[in-house]
């Protein structure tokens, strides 16, 4: 049986199955591609998502792409623990959440990630080089967020937006936190998974909004998420700074 992952680092839509895969206990090929040097984009990978978007997962003759729906691939295709509680209402919430954080919270965070990080981690290279990268990416909304990243020409009146969606997330998500255990009920589902991949860095990047004081229950959620030992092995992947952030949550 052959399985491979595409993924960059460990955060966001790549963390997901990657840490999915180290729960179950599953044996993977890593392929790491380098997002901020366009890997996604190289013919190579575009023969296996022709979108260029990560993560990707090929097992076998199956190429599966979507980060969330990878992950109840991998949950049901696998053998290992299960990350989806058996009983239907709470099976409900975990697809409720993690509905909200794809549709909702992650798509604010990530353009203020893209203003603050992805635009000025590439903006200094060669502008040809930089225009021609951008050419080359295959779907339009992609290159709208590139261009927008690297040219800094996110409006004052988008990112007013996507920081007001990542106040009312967090609170959301302090509020059922402070509710039950886990993200679904009692038990650790691919819902804790898609949040902490998600939100592991809050407080690092909205101290105002995520810390001990005004939100200490999503803080112990993500100590007790990051305590777990597939989490440790996953984050160990990453080869930047960017998943290194993580050992914040340590102690
Ligand atoms: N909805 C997709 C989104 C995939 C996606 O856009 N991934 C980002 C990385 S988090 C990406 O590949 N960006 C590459 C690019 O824009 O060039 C999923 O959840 O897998």
């Amino acid at each position: 049986m052959a399985i491979t992952l595409y993924h960059w680092e460990p955060n966001a839509n790549s963390g997901k199955p990657m840490l999915a895969l180290m729960e179950k206990g599953v044996v993977f090929d890593s392929h790491y591609l380098d997002l901020l040097n366009f890997d996604q984009h190289s013919p190579d990978y575009l023969k296996i998502n022709p979108n260029g978007t990560i993560p990707a997962l090929v097992h076998d003759d199956r190429v599966l792409t979507e980060s969330t729906a990878i992950m109840e691939y991998i949950d049901e295709a696998f053998p290992g623990p299960s990350l989806s509680p058996d009983n239907p209402e709470e099976r409900w919430r975990m697809r409720w959440w993690m509905r909200f954080f794809d549709q909702y919270f992650a798509p604010a965070l990530s353009m203020i990630g893209w203003s603050v990080f992805v635009g000025p981690s590439v903006r200094t290279r060669d502008p040809e080089t930089l225009k021609a990268a951008i050419e080359r990416i295959p779907l339009k909304e992609r290159r709208i967020a590139w261009s927008k990243a690297i040219y800094n020409t996110f409006s004052e009146e988008e990112l007013e937006e996507s920081r007001r969606r990542v106040a009312v997330g967090t609170a959301c998500l302090e509020q059922i936190l402070g509710e039950r255990r886990w993200v679904a009920g009692p038990t650790y589902s691919l819902a804790d998974i898609n949040g902490f991949n998600l939100g592991y860095a809050l407080p690092l990047a909205q101290p105002a909004l995520c810390n001990d004081k005004e939100t200490p229950h999503i803080m112990a959620w993500l100590r007790a998420i990051y305590a777990r030992p597939a989490t440790k092995k996953t984050w160990a992947m990453g080869r930047t700074q960017m998943a290194s952030r993580v050992k914040f949550l340590e102690g």
